[in-house]
């Protein structure tokens, strides 16, 4: 077998946070591939606009630098579990991967969930000890967990034989022993050099897997992938191998490789590239392009199921289509439809009811995000509450389990526990660190976690981290009851008032400002009872002489508790909905008025019976 050693492919896999994308600027800035008065700013990779909002990656990119001669196709991952299905789609494409381990934090869940996936792919990895700039590191002790954690993984033995980096990705530097000081990343593009496989040469027909795709309104379609045999040039007639196993030729339009943020176009490219083509239409992710002498599939890319459903429908508020500039049942399906050919890890099905859709992702942050996408579209529509999936086993009703892990303050240990056992979840390890902090770990339902995070937040005041592993499937155990609070309704139609917010707040705490327009059915509190009551938030003074205008300006109120998208879909229970726009999100009740919901209520007890 042949290699080239003029390139090497690495995809870059951590836990959410600890520092993949900065690592890359680094990567990116040291290899000159800038001008030197171009400005790049940080985060480089996290391109896409909700990314930069929240801080966090969502999607897979590709990007390259070039080393000593050697290009270096590189691939950041997010690191958030809700978005595991991006690192499994792109995981193939690499010969070798980075596992960066924060030097605070130490292996956390998501550490062993791309870790597996990396070894169990045969990938060759480089452990990066990261963050050693901060002053509360614990390297060696990171290090010998990092080490447990192969031990567990490794699927032979020369995976145990990793080579260790140390390295601050924000300073930009890296080195080889501990506690040496650092001045650049040179030792951590040495050591790809050195440790990473280069990609073997596969002589033979062209064959090349597609694991994304990108659109380009001039080019068309764009297919991007590893090749992993033969050679291409532009113009050769290719073959389009589907799921199905059906054929379709095409021709080659344009090859291009990646270095830096630029695609940079070539005549050819052969067996261990990275690259992305047009020319080939209709592509769907996991597709293979081939030789028409060979057509041959490659293995699809295997992603797991998702774990989480909720709907999506027609938005049906009295205020519908006041934002939106799409919210057909044709526009809202299209949109979702489309979403399948990048988003893998999604799943879509039509329902009984023509103007609703089962949109099934891998956590409520992956559903918040598509949510999100398309009210910047300009979309809007309504979704239910997240729910877990269940499956049917040999009869029997099987529900999703995850291991749930908290560090937080000692003195919440109390709180959690109450809050997690009314979720299901069993306590399987405490670890106090003997400095007040202790990291919990539950076994807890999907279904119980749906929700908790927001609970989580309030209950230690921001001093906590949560983070969840899928486990598996097990035994279905019960509902979970409702933990939250009942609703204040609005009981009217009409443009909220002080005075009638003045009034809603000696019920509870107030959702919505003065001059908000409300609609009967709109939830526009939360009760400090269990019940949901109806609210006329509407209701002006009774008129005296003064003007009245004047008298509800002295109204003190409380600020409005405002929710995220993300909070809104958390804090509805299953009898409500989250309407979404461009400009709004609102909470609902599925039925509109008092009497509809009192008959739902009869009708439920009566069915109990
Ligand atoms: N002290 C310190 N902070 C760092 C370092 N690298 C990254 N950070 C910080 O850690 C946070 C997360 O960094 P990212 O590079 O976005 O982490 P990531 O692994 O790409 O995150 P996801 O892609 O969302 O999983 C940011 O606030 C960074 O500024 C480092 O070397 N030292
Ligand atoms: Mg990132």
């Amino acid at each position: 077998m042949n290699y080239r050693n003029d390139t090497r492919n690495i995809a870059i896999i951590a836990h959410v946070d600890h520092g993949k994308t900065t690592l890359v600027d680094a990567m990116l800035k040291q290899s000159k591939v800038f001008r030197d008065n171009q400005k790049v700013g940080d985060l480089i990779m996290d391109s896409n606009a909700l990314e930069r909002e929240k801080g966090i990656t969502i999607m897979s990119k590709n990007t390259a630098v070039i080393y000593k001669g050697v290009k270096i196709n590189i691939i950041d991952t997010p690191g958030h579990a809700d978005f595991s299905g991006e690192v499994e789609r792109v995981i193939s494409m690499a010969d070798g991967c980075l596992l960066l381990v924060d030097s605070v934090e130490g292996p956390m869940p998501q550490t062993k969930y791309v870790l597996r996936q990396a070894l169990n792919r045969g990938l060759k990895p480089i452990v990066v000890i990261n963050k050693t700039d901060r002053a509360d590191a614990r390297i060696a002790e990171v290090l010998s967990l990092t080490q447990d954690l192969f031990l567990e993984l490794a699927t032979s033995a020369d995976q145990l034989d990793f080579p260790v980096l140390y390295a601050s990705g924000r300073e930009g530097s890296a080195v080889t022993m501990p506690g040496e000081k650092g001045i650049n990343i040179m030792p951590l593009f040495e050591t790809i050099l050195e440790k990473v496989p280069p990609p073997q040469i596969e002589e033979g027909p062209f064959q090349m897997l597609i694991s994304n795709l990108d659109y380009d309104s001039h080019k068309g379609q764009i297919a991007i992938g590893r090749i992993w045999r033969g050679k291409i040039s532009v113009h050769d007639p290719v073959v389009k191998v589907s799921a199905d196993s059906s054929l379709a030729r095409f021709e080659i339009d344009e090859i291009f490789t990646y270095l830096g943020l630029t695609r940079l176009s070539m005549s050819e490219a052969a067996a261990g590239d990275i690259v992305a083509v047009t020319g080939v239409e209709g592509a769907v992710i996991g597709d293979t392009i081939a030789g028409p002498e060979q057509p041959e599939a490659l293995p699809r890319i295997e992603i797991a199921e998702p774990t989480v459903e909720m709907t999506f429908g027609v938005n049906t508020s009295p205020l519908a289509g006041r934002d939106g500039r799409l919210g057909t049942t044709r526009q809202l399906r299209e949109r979702l439809y489309k979403e399948l050919e990048t988003n893998l890890s999604l799943r879509v099905q039509d329902t009984d009811s023509p103007d609703t859709f089962l949109v099934k992702g891998r956590g409520e942050l992956h559903l918040a995000i598509l949510i999100e996408t398309m009210r910047r579209e300009g979309y809007e529509f309504e979704v239910s509450k997240p729910e877990a999936i269940t499956r049917l086993v040999d009869g029997k009703l099987m529900e999703p389990v995850e291991t749930l892990t908290i560090d937080t303050g000692e003195q919440y240990i109390g709180v959690l526990s109450e809050m997690l056992s009314k979720r299901q979840a069993q306590l399987t390890d405490m670890r106090h660190d003997g400095a007040g902090n202790v990291r919990l770990e539950y076994k807890i339902p999907t279904k119980g976690l749906i929700g908790f995070r927001s609970a989580f937040l309030t209950a230690t005041r921001g001093e906590g981290v949560m983070n969840t592993l899928f486990l598996g499937y097990e035994p279905w155990c019960g509902e979970v009851t409702s933990t939250r609070n009942g609703a204040l309704v609005a009981s009217e139609e009409g443009v909220a008032v002080s005075y009638g917010i003045h009034n809603a707040e000696g019920r509870g705490l107030t959702m919505i400002e003065p001059g908000t327009q409300v609609y009967e059915g709109m939830i526009v509190g939360l009760n400090s009872r269990a019940q949901d009551i109806p609210v006329n938030i509407c209701k002006e003074k009774k008129k005296t002489n003064m003007r009245s205008s004047t008298q509800d300006i002295m109204v003190r109120l409380t600020p409005p508790i405002k929710m995220s998208l993300e909070q809104a879909i958390d804090f509805i229970n299953r009898d409500e909905l989250v309407e979404v726009t461009p400009r709004n999100i609102r909470l609902r009740k599925k039925l509109l008025t008092y009497s509809q919901r009192l008959r739902r209520i009869a009708e439920d007890r009566a069915g109990v019976k």
